[in-house]
């Protein structure tokens, strides 16, 4: 490599190393534009103010999870997938395990958050109470009872070992529902099974309000599940068909 070129992949850094300011550049602009497209993740919005699951999650906590926490793995994801783009038009991939587990790490924190929030509504107007229709069928026949799921799926987002979340799973091939955890955002993740419900139960979510006390945490939560919202996501899952 010769240095202009070492140099300009030096600064090139961020979104636009793979993107539309390098056009017209010289030939190792050409080699990004070659590393292919990126997509540029946001940060969605929250569907209810931040005060409005309270009393059961704090504002606070919404709002340092949401703006703070989110956020910083919208932009590790962003940062990743550039970082690799970057590899690609370099040819140097010395640094491809680094940035391959950051962007699992940073997508599995996107991807949950953003089902998270979407899960959650403020209790008593569409948060809380129990599921219906076709997931309580699902929940009756794979659980045995509503019951015995919330027992299982409660027990399993407490013991979650460190930070990590409890979810509920869809298995497209059987059509089951299977309660499941992940350590950190990805770690433990099943292949084909898609989250339909997931509680976040790093300490950032609750410390605040709970303190140590996660179970207290996870017991309050039930009161906000928006369980239309999880239905939902069951109808909607892309390999869906046992229940649509
Ligand atoms: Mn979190």
């Amino acid at each position: 490599m010769n240095n202009s070129r070492r140099d300009f992949l030096k600064t090139a850094g961020g979104i636009a190393a793979a993107g539309t300011v390098l056009t017209g550049l010289s030939a190792s602009a050409q080699a990004q534009a070659s590393a292919g497209e990126l997509t540029e993740h946001i940060l969605p919005d929250l569907p209810y103010a931040y005060d409005a699951l309270e009393p059961f999650i704090d504002a606070q906590t919404m709002e340092l999870h949401h703006s703070k926490h989110h956020a910083a793995y919208v932009s590790g994801l962003n940062a990743a997938e550039a970082a690799l783009a970057k590899a690609r038009g370099d040819g140097n991939f010395d640094l491809v395990q680094l940035y391959t587990k950051r962007a699992a790490f940073n997508g599995g924190g996107h991807f949950l958050h953003s089902l998270f929030w979407k899960v959650m509504a403020p209790a008593g107007k569409g948060g809380g109470g129990e599921p219906s229709g076709v997931l309580r069928d699902a929940i009756d026949r794979d659980f045995g009872s509503f019951d015995n799921f919330k027992k299982q799926f409660s027990a399993a987002a407490v013991q979650v070992e460190g930070s990590g979340w409890g979810l509920l799973l869809h298995r497209p091939s059987d059509g089951r529902l299977i309660v499941s955890q992940a350590e950190n955002q990805h770690k433990l993740t099943g292949w084909e099974s898609l989250p339909i419900l997931g509680i976040d139960v790093w300490e950032h979510a609750y410390y605040l309000k709970y303190q140590n006390k996660r179970a207290d945490y996870v017991e309050a939560w039930w009161n906000v599940v928006n369980w239309s919202q999880v239905e939902a996501n069951l109808r909607h899952h892309p390999h869906d068909v046992s229940l649509t």
